[in-house]
């Protein structure tokens, strides 16, 4: 027998916790979730639409403003490209999360990659919110995101009948993969149809939004101490076009969340959300470099320090990697400083988790090369070594990476707050 047990986050003990059980299976009549509009379940009364019709209910739906929301995919090109024209028939912008596979190839429409930060500033929140979002892939990384899209009517479009639906909003899925969807479009006459004008200030909202955001993550970073934003910047800068990133959950995923960008170069970046588990991620990276067919490009590793260690069989592997696996390392699990996990008894021996092994001493054992850097210069020179021992078929080997985790929490908020308080969108 298999129990699903949902836990409504925060998963901390609240103040307003009581010895009293509440009833069975019944729900405190106060908490997050009783906000006006959050979660209020349609699953029950979501439609279930297989093509190869149009379901006309759905046309009224789609009435005002709305956003295309792509979270983790592996998108064909004309998938891709499919998604695209969606968006240019609706007026809608595309908010792609960091494994759509839509931030770093040519986007033909507005392309959003900044919301996560972007969200944060209240009025630009309010300001943009949709009347309806169009969501393909599974649930995007961003909680910032999920979050403020509860309570709008969501169309969930997916060839396989997944239902990645944390929120509850879907009010109707369509069984279909992005092409087929985007035909039906255009046989029913979907789209291209409303107010233009209104549909097109839209769409330059978001993109002048897009652009700011853009300008900000970049003055900032050219102030700020040398962290994971720079980092990442510098890595896909770097990265050779075709070349693959596969990026750990917790920290990294969310960090190349913020600090990606987008642009024109094709990357292919990997992740393993599942439960968002912190295992396997060696292997992962090993498996996606191994199973790589011909013309396909090495995969470089972007891991934490804890999910470095967990994985320690996956070391074995390594030695075959023509790409570096560079290794944040912060102390640990560094992601609950930033949760309310931080205030508990306890939190620094029960979620830090500082490990005595360190990465050198693993890459040692393991036969691999080691580089350990703290700077700028001192990546840049780890990271064209490596990819250059990788073309010299020799193993690429680790990339340490040591960073101060107090630093970088200060960094990151410092960038948040600012944006948050930052004039980002013109209201009328
Ligand atoms: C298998 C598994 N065990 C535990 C967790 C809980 N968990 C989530 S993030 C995290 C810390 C990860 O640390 P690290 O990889 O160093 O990344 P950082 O938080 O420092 O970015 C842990 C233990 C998990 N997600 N999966």
């Amino acid at each position: 027998m298999h129990l699903n047990l949902p836990f409504r986050e925060p998963l901390v003990p609240e103040p307003s916790c009581t010895a009293e059980p509440i009833g069975p299976f019944g729900w405190p009549e106060t908490g997050p979730v009783d906000r006006p509009g959050a979660h209020a379940s349609t699953t029950d009364q979501a439609r279930s639409f297989d093509i190869p019709h149009w379901p006309q209910e759905l046309t009224t739906l789609l009435g005002g403003l709305g956003i295309i929301c792509c979270g983790p995919m592996t998108p064909s090109d004309a998938s891709a490209e499919a998604i695209f024209a969606c968006a240019e028939r609706l007026d809608a912008p595309v908010l792609a999360d960091p494994l759509s596979g839509l931030r770093f190839r040519p986007a033909p429409g507005a392309r959003i990659t900044s919301y996560d930060s972007l969200l944060r500033n209240p009025v630009a929140a309010a300001t943009l919110r949709p009347d309806w979002v169009i969501r393909f892939g599974g649930t995007p990384v961003s909680k910032t995101l999920s979050g403020w899209l509860e309570g709008v009517p969501a169309i969930l479009v997916d060839p396989g009948g997944r239902w990645t639906d944390p929120t509850h909003d879907v009010a109707a899925r369509i069984t279909a993969d992005p092409t087929a969807f985007y035909r039906l479009l255009q046989a029913d006459g979907i789209g291209n149809q409303g107010d233009r004008r209104s549909g097109g200030l839209w769409i330059e909202r978001w993109a002048a939004a897009e652009q700011t955001l853009d300008r900000l993550a970049r003055a900032f970073l050219e102030q700020s101490p040398w962290c994971e934003g720079h980092l990442i910047a510098d890595l896909l800068e770097r990265l050779p076009m075709g070349d693959g990133l596969f990026c750990a959950n917790s920290l990294p995923i969310r960090q190349l969340d913020t600090w990606s960008g987008q642009s024109e170069k094709p990357l292919r970046v990997f992740g393993h959300r599942g439960a968002s588990g912190i295992d396997g991620q060696s292997s992962t990276l090993a498996g996606l470099n191994a199973g790589r067919a011909e013309p396909e490009r090495g995969v470089t590793g972007l891991l934490g320090d804890l999910s470095f260690i967990h994985d320690l069989s996956g070391l074995l592997l390594m030695e075959r990697l023509d790409r570096p696996c560079i290794v944040l390392n912060n102390g640990g699990g560094r992601i609950f400083d930033a949760l309310s996990q931080r205030g508990l008894e306890g939190f620094e021996s029960l979620w830090r988790t500082p490990q005595r092994v360190q990465p050198d001493v693993l890459a040692h054992a393991f036969g691999l090369p080691h580089r350990s850097v703290d700077d700028a210069s001192g990546f840049a020179q780890a990271l064209a070594e490596a990819i250059d021992a990788g073309m010299r078929a020799e193993p690429a080997g680790l990339i340490e990476v040591r960073l101060d985790a107090e630093l970088s929490l200060h960094t990151h908020r410092a960038f948040w707050n600012g944006v948050r308080e930052q004039s980002i969108i013109e209201t009328e």
